[in-house]
């Protein structure tokens, strides 16, 4: 069948909403936005999110200025501090002298920025501090996945020049896998109470780690945790040794210096790769995400029913739900 533009084989992909940028701006608020100029990173951002119109110029003006920012996922279950701790990891990097952008997939722990430590360390709020940019984002409609917006606003954060983008998640299991890819660091945060989330992380999630933590030291069985998670790390050869594992606290900030400086030994490391792998490995991310989204909507497209000659064939033992699918994606 040959396409044309009065039978097109597929409805049009949905309109893509008009940006308050002009496209013929793009520069210019790229240029504000790298001075620092907070309304203008919001507003690229906000642009890049939606996919506006002006979206593709604005990424396009951003090429020459990314792969500079360290990016550090932030994963584990619900509950384990990983909001809290990104808040306290703030402080730190923020006393060091280092810029942060951070973006949470969590709508449900808000990150201020800082000044969670109350009187021990007194620091302004990300709010009147123009080395901190904080973005949530709502991880709806990407059954608790990242939303491929996140991986934009990453650039927005480095094209921006902030030295770290700290990216938090909901922490279920996809949207873990998915930091796995995105993420230059990976930290998987656990916490005394999370039995069930420690035999998960043996199975799969300790392979993703680069750094592991068990946050809420100051809680009484986080020694526990912490034997219960070396014991998980030893019988894996190929992770003894090479993954730290740290105990926190961030509500009171302790072992915080020893997580940014293990994160530091790391990123030195990930500082000696090429930028552009670093933004390939997230490009081949969103490049998945959209294979994946496509196959889902046109079997949607086709109806359900259009499953059931492969359906049948399935329940006949002549074809593999494997096979079956193959046939889709290969179509
Ligand atoms: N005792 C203690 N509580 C903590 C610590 N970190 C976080 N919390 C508390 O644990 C709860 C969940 O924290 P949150 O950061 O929202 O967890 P998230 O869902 O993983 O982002 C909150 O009530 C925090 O105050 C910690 O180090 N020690
Ligand atoms: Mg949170």
């Amino acid at each position: 069948m040959t396409k044309t533009t009065m039978t097109p084989a597929a409805p049009p992909p949905p309109p893509t909403p008009p940006g308050r940028i002009d496209p013929a701006d793009a520069a210019d608020m790229i240029a504000r936005m790298r001075t620092g100029e907070r309304r203008a990173i919001a507003s690229v951002i906000t642009e890049l999110e939606r996919l506006s119109t002006a979206a593709p110029a604005l990424l396009q003006t951003l090429q020459p200025f990314l792969g500079h920012a360290l990016v550090v996922g932030f994963t584990g279950p619900p509950g384990a501090g990983k909001s809290t701790l990104v808040n306290a990891v703030i402080e730190t990097l923020r006393q060091q002298g280092r810029t942060v952008g951070v973006i949470a997939v969590d709508p449900s722990s808000p990150i201020s920025g800082g000044a969670i430590l109350g009187d021990r360390i007194r620091m302004t709020s990300a709010l009147d501090d123009d080395g901190v940019f904080v973005r949530s984002l709502a991880s709806r409609g990407y059954l608790g996945g990242l939303s491929p917006a996140a991986v934009r606003i990453i650039d927005a954060l480095d094209g921006a020049g902030f030295d770290i983008i700290l990216l938090e998640t909901v922490g279920t299991g996809q949207s873990e896998i998915d930091v796995a890819e995105v993420a230059d660091i990976r930290i998987v945060i656990s916490a005394p109470g999370f039995g069930d989330d420690i035999q998960a992380m043996k199975s799969g999630l300790l392979e993703i780690a680069d750094i592991l933590v068990v946050n809420k030291g100051d809680r009484p069985g986080a020694e526990q945790t912490m034997q219960q998670l070396m014991g998980a790390l030893s019988i894996r050869a190929s992770l003894t040794g090479k993954v730290p594992l740290l105990k926190t606290s961030a509500l009171n900030g302790d072992g915080v210096e020893a997580l940014v400086a293990a994160i530091d030994d790391i990123g030195r490391r990930v500082a000696l790769d090429d930028p552009k792998s670093r933004r390939r490995r997230r490009a081949r991310y969103l490049i998945a995400r959209a294979a994946a989204d496509l196959v889902a909507q046109r079997i949607r497209q086709g109806g359900s029913a259009s499953l059931d000659p492969l359906a049948d064939a399935v329940l006949s033992g002549t074809m593999t739900p494997d096979s079956a699918a193959r046939q889709i994606v290969e179509r």
